[in-house]
């Protein structure tokens, strides 16, 4: 069997005023637009992805916390209503995804060989979280592909960001290597805004593009620093300024995803491609792609 693949890994937020500003017809609430910036730049990473073959998209989300443990959705088949508990006005989601349970357990039970908490979470009335769908419906649209949900464990609750760090550097390392040993070529993304800080109350129509910017000059001044060390390949830098931009900049990246995905893509060298930039709410998001696919061995 052919070693399998990371063929792409990508910073993919998950405000949930994506998808309502894309009308799809899963989403009960209907918008006038919004936030153009970022949907055109998840266009233009769909568009770099077109011609990339890949098996199953494996995605963490800060927004399915478990505090014992990484847990990764263990059922074939969810279907279900997802809600998001704070903007119910934009997001009521119905969704039918179907798992990648053979390559979730893969990734499980080599990060258990490495001496992780982790679990396989077996319910099957279990609600995927928003975070998870929005990432997966703005670059994959058609749901066409199998997916491999993982938890964000906040370990940074009982201990520390730099222990968070730690563990999802080893988690990163597990999923590549089950990923390799599977035989499967893998689409990762991490689900996660930058700079967090966000507005405490909602425009009327919440796509009213006149009120919004970033919550303030130095969250930007730490987006701008975190895309530019990703856009020169300056990712073990980036790394040792997490557990500081978290602080600072209230960063979603405290979840691990985006040291999780840095971590399987091997601390990449090779600068990331920026396909947009855009403010939620004054929160900070940026869309980037690192083209494994197009790297040299
Ligand atoms: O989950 C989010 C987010 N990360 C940023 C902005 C607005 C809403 O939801
Ligand atoms: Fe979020």
């Amino acid at each position: 069997m052919a070693k399998g693949t990371i063929v792409a890994g990508c910073l993919a937020p998950h405000p949930p005023h994506l998808v309502y500003a894309e009308n799809p017809e899963q989403n009960e609430p209907v918008s006038e637009g919004g936030w153009e910036q970022l949907r055109w730049g998840y266009e233009r990473l769909r568009e770099s992805l077109k011609n990339v073959d890949y098996d199953v998209i494996v995605v963490l989300s800060p927004h399915w916390q478990t505090y014992v443990g990484t847990h990764f959705i263990g059922v074939e088949k969810c279907t279900s209503k997802s809600v998001d508990p704070v903007f119910p006005n934009l997001f009521r989601f119905n969704y039918d995804l179907n798992i990648d349970v053979e390559l979730a357990r893969a990734i499980h039970d080599q990060a258990e060989s490495e001496g992780m908490a982790v679990k396989m979470m077996e319910n099957p009335d279990f609600r995927v979280d928003y975070g998870t769908i929005v990432s997966c419906h703005m670059v994959r649209p058609e749901w066409d592909k199998p997916i491999v949900s993982i938890s964000s464990n906040r370990s940074l609750s009982y201990y520390s960001v730099e222990v968070m760090q730690e563990m999802m550097l080893e988690l990163g390392r597990s999923t590549a290597k089950a990923i390799e040993e599977s035989g499967k070529k893998c689409l990762l993304l991490a689900s996660n805004s930058l700079s967090h800080r966000h507005f405490v109350t909602e425009t009327n129509p919440p796509e009213d593009m006149s009120k919004e910017h970033i919550a303030s000059h130095a969250m930007h001044l730490w987006d701008m620093r975190m895309i530019e060390m990703m856009r020169q390949g300056k990712s073990q830098q980036l790394i040792d300024e997490m557990p500081e931009f978290c602080e600072q900049a209230i960063a979603e990246a405290d979840g691990g995803a985006l040291t999780w995905l840095l971590s399987a893509l091997d601390v990449p060298e090779q600068p990331a491609i920026l396909h947009g930039y855009g403010t939620i709410i004054g929160t900070g998001n940026a869309i980037m792609e690192w083209p494994c696919h197009s790297w040299e061995e």
